[in-house]
């Protein structure tokens, strides 16, 4: 049995990061315990409030959202902090060394109906010169990542975790204590399996219509294979599936609002996930460009996403590059 700090500390992880990380998992233990209470602690619904990203918030959004925030900030190493649910980065310690961007509580549709929804971190090292406190600090491409990860509320509360070294699970035991129980994840290069909110369908591009298209038509078409559907709704939970058994989850970018490039956040999901899914093997982009290249412009910006097997996601990407 290994604890996450004694893996870390065999991988070398530099002692800040180790630190780090054990602030981020003391707030998700207690995020864990607020949703396993649910009803019985009063924290389920919505509030009257509307988010940066004009979502109405769940009452687990905003406490998830505030434990975190109390947590990493009482930690002297974090020069700030951006969240999907904040307007703004909050600044720390001017001294601190690292920055973290969070979506809190990621699947908030599914918050109500007791269906798995996780909170996604990414860490980055401040610049020289940059005020934690502003956009600009923030915008480092997603290669410049020193950590990222999520915990999954499930069954079982489940922490993916790279450091830049591959990705490994940790299941959270009843002793609090993080444990390690999946080392080196590899992602399948093949799948038959594949998630995306098909109601969408009349909304997004050709490309991406043709190749959906040619899975639902199985062994008799043109990929010569049959293809399951799964849906959650919970980017978190279609990730670990991805990790765990392979898969490709998109979320594409749709003509529902054509100033927005997708649904996804970048700096909240799109990078994290993208950093997880190429350690273990698998492939992240946009369709036209590895998520992991972009430059970000916004703090909230969206991005299109298509991510899992790396066979599939080449396969998917084909489509795309045949039509430009
Ligand atoms: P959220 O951060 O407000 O929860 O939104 C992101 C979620 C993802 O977890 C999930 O993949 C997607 O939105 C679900 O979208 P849809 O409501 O179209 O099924
Ligand atoms: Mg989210």
């Amino acid at each position: 049995m290994l604890l996450l700090s004694q893996f870390l500390k065999q991988q070398e992880t530099e002692d800040k990061l180790v630190d780090l990380i054990g602030t981020l998992m003391l707030a998700c233990k207690e995020v864990a315990i607020q949703l396993r209470e649910g009803e019985l602690a009063g924290v389920l619904g919505s509030t009257d409030n509307t988010n940066v990203q004009g979502e109405t918030q769940k009452k687990m959004d905003v406490i998830a959202n505030d434990l975190l925030k109390k947590f990493l900030l009482d930690n002297a190493l974090v020069a700030g902090i951006a969240s999907e649910e904040e307007d703004h980065p909050v600044g720390g310690n001017p001294n601190g060394k690292y920055l973290v961007i969070f979506d809190p509580l990621d699947g908030s549709s599914n918050i109500d109906i007791n269906v798995s929804v996780g909170t996604i971190f990414s860490v980055l090292e401040i610049e020289e010169g940059m005020d934690p406190t502003k956009d600009e600090a923030y915008l480092q491409c997603g290669r410049k990542q020193v950590a990222a990860g999520y915990v999954l509320y499930g069954q079982s509360s489940i922490l993916s975790l790279s450091t830049g070294h591959g990705v490994n699970f940790f299941t959270l035991a009843h002793t609090g204590d993080f444990i390690l129980t999946r080392q080196q994840v590899t992602i399948p290069k093949e799948t038959n399996e594949f998630a995306i909110n098909m109601s969408n369908h009349r909304f997004w591009e050709d490309e991406m219509r043709n190749y959906i298209g040619d899975l639902l038509q199985g062994e008799e078409g043109a990929r010569g294979k049959n293809f399951n559907m799964r849906w959650i709704a919970s980017m978190v939970a279609e990730v670990h599936r991805v990790l765990t058994r392979g898969g490709i989850f998109a979320y594409p970018w749709d003509s529902r609002d054509s100033s927005k490039p997708g649904k996804l956040r970048l700096m909240y999901e799109g990078n994290p996930m993208s950093m997880l899914i190429e350690q273990a093997g698998g492939v992240s982009s946009t369709c036209y460009k590895n998520i992991l290249d972009l430059e970000p412009k916004h703090i909230h910006q969206r991005c299109s996403v298509a991510l899992g097997s790396s066979k599939e996601v080449e396969t998917l990407l084909t489509y795309h590059s045949e039509s430009s």
